[in-house]
């Protein structure tokens, strides 16, 4: 380890221990928490199944970087490259449309042995896998409309897919040993200001029953439902609205997705987590960063985040809390998007755990505002940056911007020599 790495980390755990925070055990804390990586970003959200299909759902990727993964083992050794730079054992959060198989496969028609490859994989590194079904960039959700699609024929088409999908997830638990969250999102939603606001939600509603009349086993795996105000083509309407899934998510006993970006532009999330773990077991995060009217942005250490970090922290909301990460940006490197929204994600629970969780809370109790004021200030700019080198340095990964060097070399050497049009573009450094 480096000395100047050691003496630095020595220096703060001193400055935080004279306020009874003992750093080696946040430490401890920090590597137990899971991030899941979602496989989208390696390749623009194209999947495997339909190349040809552009995408489509009311989500956007804007960009085209070169050296995009586009075969299985390219999206798998891209994933190994992010995660050689990010601190922690982790998960991979996979769609559908990722299947590992050269089969003809319609989604209706999945099974877990089209992932196998991705079991495989995943098996002796320890990693754990999650899944969602995917119901858009498919010539049966072009009308915009899933399971909630007035055609009793579309809708069964998805209602079977969902139903492959939970089997592929209980696969996905049972091999590796870590319950599989299943996600389930579509993009159903109008334009333009509906007549009937009643009738697509309350098929909805009968779609998601049908599919969760399956039983599955809880030990390895469970569902979430993640709502949206917005999507492009979808801005008067979306099915699947917050209310409808706080409803649903209630009275069926599954877990509620809250994505950071799926929001009125001034509303969060991180003041959401204690009123809904107040009445449910569990919670998903898609942690993502909305930009106007982007929900996708790379995630970044902002205020939000730290917030969503200390609500998870004080509130000791971890232990019932998965978190995934949720961006696609096409406009830069692939593997360096996957890396700054983890390591972000990492140093906001970080910051939050370094907290004097304890003090801060009677000082409030106490009704001194100011010293709460005062001290949350002030830890803004204790020395937490030692901390991180030092938790990375101890987990054998590059510390600071080291990795982005790691990143650059294997650009030049490994994704600028990839087949496909978008490559051919030359890249500046
Ligand atoms: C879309 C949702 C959803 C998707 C992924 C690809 O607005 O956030 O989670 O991003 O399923
Ligand atoms: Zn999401």
């Amino acid at each position: 380890m480096s000395e100047t790495v050691k003496q630095a980390y020595q220096e703060a755990k001193r400055l935080y221990a004279k306020h009874g925070v003992d750093t080696d055990e946040v430490l401890i804390k920090l590597a137990a928490i899971k991030i899941s990586l979602h496989c989208w970003q390696g390749d623009d959200v194209k999947g495997f199944l339909f190349r040809d299909k552009k995408l489509e759902g009311g989500i956007a990727v804007t960009g085209s970087y070169p050296g995009r993964a586009s075969t299985p083992e390219e999206l798998r050794a891209d994933l190994d490259e992010a995660l050689s730079m990010i601190p922690g054992k982790h998960k991979v959060n996979l769609h559908a449309i990722y299947a590992d198989t050269d089969e003809e496969v319609d989604l209706d028609r999945l099974e877990p042995r089209h992932f196998q490859g991705w079991i495989d994989w995943a098996k002796p590194k320890g990693l754990g896998l999650d899944f969602n079904p995917t119901l858009f960039s498919h010539p049966k959700a072009e009308d915009g409309f899933t399971l909630s699609h007035p055609d009793p024929e579309i809708r069964s088409f998805w209602i079977e897919h969902c139903r492959a999908s939970r089997r592929i997830a209980e696969t996905f638990g049972r091999e590796l040993g870590q319950t599989c969250v299943t996600n389930h999102w579509m993009p159903d939603g109008y334009k333009d200001t509906p007549v009937d606001r009643w009738s697509p939600r309350a098929r909805l509603r009968d779609s998601l029953d049908e599919i969760f009349a399956d039983e599955i086993d809880e030990t390895y795996a469970i569902d979430a439902v993640e709502s949206k105000l917005f999507g492009l083509g979808s801005e008067s309407y979306v099915v699947g609205s917050h209310e409808f899934y706080m409803g649903y998510a209630m009275s069926r006993g599954k877990a509620i997705c809250l994505d950071a970006g799926h929001f009125h532009p001034t509303e969060v999330i991180s003041n959401k987590l204690s009123s809904i773990l107040m009445f449910t077991d569990r919670l998903l995060l898609h942690v993502s960063r909305p930009v106007r009217w982007d929900s996708d942005h790379v995630v970044t250490l902002d205020d939000e985040l730290l917030e969503i970090a200390r609500e998870l922290v004080r509130g000791d909301l971890l232990p019932r809390t998965h978190i995934g990460l949720d961006f696609f940006d096409g406009s830069i490197n692939h593997i360096a998007a996957w890396v700054i929204g983890v390591r972000s994600t990492q140093k906001a629970l970080l910051r939050a755990l370094l907290e004097p969780i304890e003090e801060l809370k009677r000082i409030e109790v106490e009704r001194d505002y100011t010293s709460r004021l005062a001290l949350v200030e002030e830890f803004k700019s204790y020395p937490f940056g030692a901390v991180w080198d030092y938790f990375c340095e101890q987990a054998g990964v590059p510390v600071r911007e080291e990795w982005l060097a790691q990143v650059k070399n294997h650009e030049q050497e490994v994704l600028q020599k990839r087949g496909g049009a978008s490559a051919q573009r030359r890249v500046h450094s």
